[in-house]
């Protein structure tokens, strides 16, 4: 294999995922009770044994960073590293303003590497990919560009770069986030469009030589999607990569890759991992997920006289102490206290949470550093929800980091 650099696109503001945004960048929320949604294309990087990552970090990175730090810190002898490189402005003064310019004003370190491929990935999806089977594929067809892509209904068209490919799975169309209506469905498949999952294999030379290029083109947005991929494809050396025909070590089964760019996809991709049968799992022993895990004792489950503690369907992380309570179809992060006679429900705890006695807690995202007092309802009347809290359209309430409920 080829030596290879990669450059993680960590700035993302996250803003549709407000208030969960609201102090930290996106990469950073947690996710799935243990992990932040950085860690997904981490441990892909990590599992497929490419060592060799810069992340960069713009918006509200202190967390994130506190994060790299703690569960990703490479120490070794060999050429291997995962660091941050904050925006430093080395461009002139002004902070990214697209993807491409993200990696433009970071070029010196591609300029200054010997590695012929250039791996620029998104930090907010959940999904496992063997990065090593794309790279073998990008060399096969010769490529200059190589996009991973995956067939979805066609009414999500406009959050994606939608594609165009020929039988030879070159590149020959590709609109970002098309309208509906304007989006190609894939031939004979009129439901469902072929999209971008918004992770690019290049060769070293010509990314260099077309972030210059688009540099000094003042009428760009300077991003992947509007800018890069629609001046490269007529090369014809823009080739797309069927995400379904990765395979990841003793697996088998159906592509996973979720955007959790929404609340309500956010909240639904916590949800899968809980499902009978999860459509992606963390229990591959030979595609370990690593994350940073807090020095707290397991999680910690008790009667309490007659009320009797019941958990259904649920990941619980460390440091949770569950009392007489009722926890159903949830996901809870590191740190949670549940009081006696309190019903936990489709929710997600992001950790550090202290939930009283009798509360009704119903499809409800909990940011972290929460206490709500005893008897607290939440998700059972809607209306009453919005006059305090955000209520997504599909009426998942969430609670901004911090709060202290019904005292
Ligand atoms: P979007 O997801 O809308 O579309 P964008 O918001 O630009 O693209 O984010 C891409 C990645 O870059 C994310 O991981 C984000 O966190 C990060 N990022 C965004 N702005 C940044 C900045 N200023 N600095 C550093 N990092 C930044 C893209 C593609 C589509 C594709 C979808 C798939 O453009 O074609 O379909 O991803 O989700
Ligand atoms: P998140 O809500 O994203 O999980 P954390 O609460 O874990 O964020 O904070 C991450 C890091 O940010 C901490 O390890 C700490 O270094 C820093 N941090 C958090 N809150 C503060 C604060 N009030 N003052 C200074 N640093 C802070």
């Amino acid at each position: 294999m080829a030596k290879v650099l990669s450059m993680i696109l960590a700035g993302g503001e996250g803003s549709r995922l407000y208030p969960l945004t609201q102090s930290r960048t996106k990469p950073s929320v947690p996710f799935g009770g243990s992990y932040r949604l950085i860690d997904c294309v981490l441990n892909n990087f990590v599992n497929s044994d490419l060592l060799r990552i810069y992340v960069l970090t713009q918006f509200k990175s202190q967390s994130l960073n506190s994060h790299l730090r703690q569960a990703w810190e490479l120490n070794s002898f060999t050429d291997t590293f995962i660091d941050a490189i904050p925006a430093q402005m080395r461009t002139g003064k002004h902070w990214y303003s697209g993807t491409a310019d993200a990696i433009y004003q970071n070029l010196q370190f591609i300029e200054a590497d010997d590695a012929p491929i250039v791996c620029i990935f998104g930090s907010d999806h959940i999904y496992k990919m063997d990065i090593r089977q794309k790279i073998s594929y990008h060399k096969e067809k010769d490529a200059i560009l190589t996009v991973s892509a995956i067939r979805l209904p066609k009414e999500q068209a406009y959050h994606f770069g939608i594609i165009e490919v020929d039988t030879d799975g070159r590149m020959i169309g590709f609109v970002e986030k098309p309208s509906v209506e304007d989006a190609k469905t894939i031939p004979g498949d009129p439901d469902n469009v072929l999209a971008s999952m918004g992770n690019y294999v290049f060769n070293s030379q010509e990314l260099q030589r077309e972030l210059i290029r688009d540099a000094a083109d003042e009428a760009s947005s300077h991003d992947f999607g509007k800018d890069i991929i629609p001046h490269l494809m007529p090369t014809g050396k823009v080739f797309v990569y069927d995400f379904t025909t990765n395979k990841i070590l003793n697996e088998d089964g159906e592509a996973y890759w979720r955007d959790v760019g929404t609340i309500e996809s956010y909240w639904e991709a916590n949800m899968d991992l809980i499902k009978s049968a999860p459509p992606i799992s963390f229990y591959n022993r030979a595609w370990p997920m690593h994350t940073h895990y807090p020095a707290l004792p397991a999680a910690n489950f008790q009667n309490d006289g007659d009320i009797t503690c019941s958990i259904r369907r649920s990941l619980i992380s460390d440091g949770a102490l569950i009392i007489g309570a009722t926890i159903k179809k949830s996901v809870l992060g590191f740190n949670c206290f549940v009081g006696q006679r309190s019903n936990v429900y489709k929710s997600v705890l992001l950790g550090d949470t202290k939930i009283g006695k009798d509360c009704e807690i119903i499809k409800t995202i909990i940011d972290k550093d929460v206490e709500i007092a005893d008897g607290v309802k939440i998700g059972v009347n809607l209306e009453n929800d919005k006059k305090r809290f955000t209520v997504s359209d599909e009426g998942i309430v969430v609670i901004p980091k911090g709060s202290r409920i019904g005292f």
